[in-house]
């Protein structure tokens, strides 16, 4: 592709490395450059501060679902949170404080939203345009833009045309008072399952759409006194001791999931006795019971899901949803329950992380079409043949259904920093991941995804992409990942010298010119 920027040879671009995204990926990137003293990067983000999902998602009753000595960054411990599974609030708090003791803030451009991002093959730069019709031109780009961060509204009928208040979970409105008002859910997910027991307490009725029952086990939730506070930040050891506890503790969970999902059968009974305990009429019990094996999707914590399920006030509808008029959502046996408003509970975009953003690389291939064509794909969750130095946190199967996404993201952000220190290291202006490297290690994840619960359990879930190949989740330990991403192997990789483009360059000047 010739390139239409007019940059001198061996172009400078405007920034060495353009990180995308402030959540726990992004602010993460920035530490790490920061650290090892390459300071020419910008992150980019698009709203007016920092925190990710974590910004983004605030709706009553939103926190952690895994326990927050785990969720947060290995070395930035915060002895202070106030529940073994943090609230939204103090996640986000975290991620703000972190991002301005590392001196983060000053890289950060707010209110950059980009649209596109453009290998130049002549130059070996990325040109990234933003909403605004800017041009930011990169060596190096590190995606966080996280991969549940694009609400996923149902495709149902006159959906539109409802007159009443409706809002995705992930733009709650708060001035909307629930309060004495008739309220319809769609979904009954990890979020849903949050915010249901919240506005049960205040609307005067709540009809809960459940389209599957998701399987529930309560969650060993407690508050962390001011003593157990004192002792994480002054006994050498002890948070991290707990830290490491929980960490474990998490993975021997890959056994039931991954290894011998049999086991899982025990875990099922468990989740049977938590209904059975909470749920007293036969009815509901039954409608709240799932028909698929237990972890085949996310398996939700809570401590009030069922107990508000149980209330006079709720209704759990498990008749299809047939459309949506003006009044409010009509089933398919013809009933129309009206409402004042829809709360879409729906969840995200997960299988198709790049929508809405255009992708081109070598050739000018688009990642969109292929991924949508060959499933989402890159060599560990990280690079993708063709798109030479784009780097994705949170890639494709980097998901975990049992621990703390921020081990995998610190994984993937010292692989990235490896590259970096790699190209550094021997002059090379760019690396590209070889078609065979990465073919092999997906045709490797595939085979261990065949024998899991996530594709065998008996269930449709957004693991999976609409041909049904999970392209989402990590389907072993993570210290597996950890280990994968310690080092990186130049020879998996095709490089460009810094001297040979330039000795390129020059040439065919006119292409760089
Ligand atoms: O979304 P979901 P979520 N008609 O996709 C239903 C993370 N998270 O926002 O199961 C009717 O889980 C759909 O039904 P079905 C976490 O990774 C983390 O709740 O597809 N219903 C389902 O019930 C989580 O997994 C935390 O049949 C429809 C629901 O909508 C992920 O975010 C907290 C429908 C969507 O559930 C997403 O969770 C919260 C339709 N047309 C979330 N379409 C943490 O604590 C969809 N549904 C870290």
């Amino acid at each position: 592709m010739t390139s239409p920027l007019r940059h001198p040879l061996v172009t400078k671009p405007d920034h060495d490395v353009v990180v995308i995204g402030t959540g726990f990926s992004g602010i993460g990137m920035g530490i790490a450059l920061k650290k090892a003293g390459m300071d020419d990067f910008v992150i980019l983000e698009k709203a007016d501060t920092v925190g990710g999902t974590w910004r983004d998602n605030h709706y009553p009753g939103c926190a952690c679902d895994v326990q927050s000595h785990l969720y947060s960054y290995s070395f930035e411990p915060n002895p202070d949170w106030s529940r073994m599974y943090s609230p939204q609030p103090e996640i986000r708090a975290y991620i703000e404080r972190t991002a301005k003791k590392y001196g983060v803030l000053p890289h950060i451009r707010f209110g950059v939203a980009l649209t596109g991002a453009h290998f130049e093959d002549d130059l070996g730069l990325w040109r990234l345009t933003t909403a605004k019709g800017e041009t930011i031109t990169a060596r190096a780009v590190v995606s966080g833009m996280g991969a549940l961060s694009i609400p996923a509204y149902p495709n149902i009928e006159g959906r539109e045309s409802f007159k009443g208040k409706t809002f995705h979970s992930q733009d709650w409105d708060h001035d909307y008072d629930l309060a004495g008002k008739t309220v319809a859910v769609i979904g009954t997910g990890a979020s849903a399952i949050q915010f249901v027991p919240q506005i049960a307490k205040t609307a005067a009725r709540v009809e809960l759409f459940q389209r599957t029952a998701p399987w529930v086990m309560p969650k060993p939730d407690r508050a962390i006194g001011t003593l157990e506070r004192a002792a994480n930040r002054y006994i050498p050891g002890f948070q991290r001791s707990f830290r490491e506890l929980i960490y474990w503790y998490l993975e021997a969970r890959v056994l039931g999931f991954v290894i011998r999902p049999s086991l899982m059968s025990k875990l099922e009974g468990m989740a049977r006795r938590y209904i059975a305990k909470h749920i007293k009429d036969p009815e509901l019990r039954a409608k709240v019971t799932p028909d698929y094996t237990i972890g085949c999707k996310r398996i939700l914590l809570s401590n009030d899901y069922y107990q508000a399920l149980a209330r006079p006030n709720v209704d759990v509808i498990t008749t299809g949803i047939a459309r949506i008029t003006e009044k409010g959502v009509v089933t398919t046996d013809g009933v129309e329950h009206a409402v004042d408003a829809i709360i879409y509970g729906t969840g995200f975009k997960a299988t198709d992380m790049l929508s809405g953003f255009s992708i081109t690389g070598v050739g000018g291939a688009d990642l969109n079409a292929r991924w949508k064509e060959d499933g989402a794909q890159a060599y560990l969750g990280t690079t993708t043949t063709g798109f030479p130095n784009l780097y994705f946190l949170m890639g494709p199967n980097t998901g975990l259904g049992h621990s703390s996404m921020v081990y995998m993201i610190e994984s993937q952000i010292h692989y990235v920093m490896e590259a970096l220190k790699l190209m550094k290291a021997r002059g090379y202006h760019h690396m590209d991941v070889k078609p065979e490297v990465q073919a092999d290690f997906n045709r490797k994840l595939a085979g261990k995804l065949d024998g899991t619960v996530w594709n065998n359990g008996g269930c449709l879930s957004w693991y999976r992409d609409d041909k049904g190949r999970n392209v989402t989740l990590w389907p072993d330990f993570t210290f597996r990942f950890g280990h994968a991403t310690a080092k990186i192997n130049a020879a998996d990789y095709v490089a460009t010298k810094t001297a040979d483009l330039a000795a390129r360059q020059k040439a065919a000047p006119l292409a760089a010119e």
